[in-house]
């Protein structure tokens, strides 16, 4: 079965049993008071408007049986897997590791790394724990989707000029079609938002496709 999907630069069609939703670092360190987003002095509330739509289509491609993959940013209680140059950047209140009011800044296992309630992956989904930015770094998400027979993948989450668009850079080399749902997606920086997008379809789609919550919504008939 296909579907056509409302998108630019141009609408696509896509067969739901091969393409699977991934939801990039819905995590409390990146969208909650307290985590490491606001460590950087980033103000997270400008995440929040991509929770609505991204529940909605969440919720419906549950109900229409497609995959559905989450990735969570983080490192090792250890920091093994944690760059230095990483570790290291910047001047934020706190670094990665250290203890902070929703436990260990961007470590697994702490209550800062989860993702959050309004997104908590269902039993049997997939959840993808990345050291980098991008979500096939390092993670067998790769494997998982060509198990799987996925072709294309709909992606929503944070940030969107950061790990949203490494990933669509990633995945668009290994072969696969991405649709980002600017709506789900967000960043604290409008203007990133804006051009990140923009860097994704422009060109003829050189990396992929913009699409909406609303657009996938109607198409799989929700
Ligand atoms: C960042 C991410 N912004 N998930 N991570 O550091 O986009």
């Amino acid at each position: 079965m296909q579907i056509l999907v409302d998108a630019e630069p141009a609408p696509i069609s896509l067969d739901p049993a091969r393409t699977a939703l991934i939801i990039i670092d819905m995590q409390r360190d990146f969208l909650e008071p307290g985590g490491f987003g606001e460590t950087l002095g980033n103000d997270v509330s400008r995440l929040t408007p991509a929770i609505a739509p991204c529940r909605r289509v969440l919720d419906a491609s549950r109900a229409h049986g497609l995959l559905v993959i989450h990735t969570r940013e983080g490192h090792r209680p250890d920091l093994s897997d944690a760059p230095l140059a990483k570790v290291q950047r910047g001047l934020p209140s706190l670094r990665i590791g250290d203890p902070g009011p929703m436990g260990r800044i961007l470590i697994r296992g702490e209550a800062g790394h989860d993702i959050i309630a309004a997104l908590t992956p269902a039993p049997g989904e997939p959840v993808i724990d990345k050291p980098g930015k991008g979500a096939f770094y390092q993670t067998d998400l790769e494997l998982m989707l060509r198990n799987r027979g996925i072709d294309t993948l709909l992606v929503c989450g944070v940030t969107t000029e950061v790990c949203v668009n490494t990933t669509v850079r990633e995945a668009n080399d290994r072969g696969y079609r991405c649709v980002v749902l600017g709506d789900c997606c967000g960043s604290y920086f409008p203007e990133f938002h804006e051009a990140g997008l923009a860097m994704i379809k422009a060109q003829g789609g050189i990396f992929g496709w913009v699409s909406s919550s609303q657009a996938v919504l109607r198409a799989i008939g929700a």
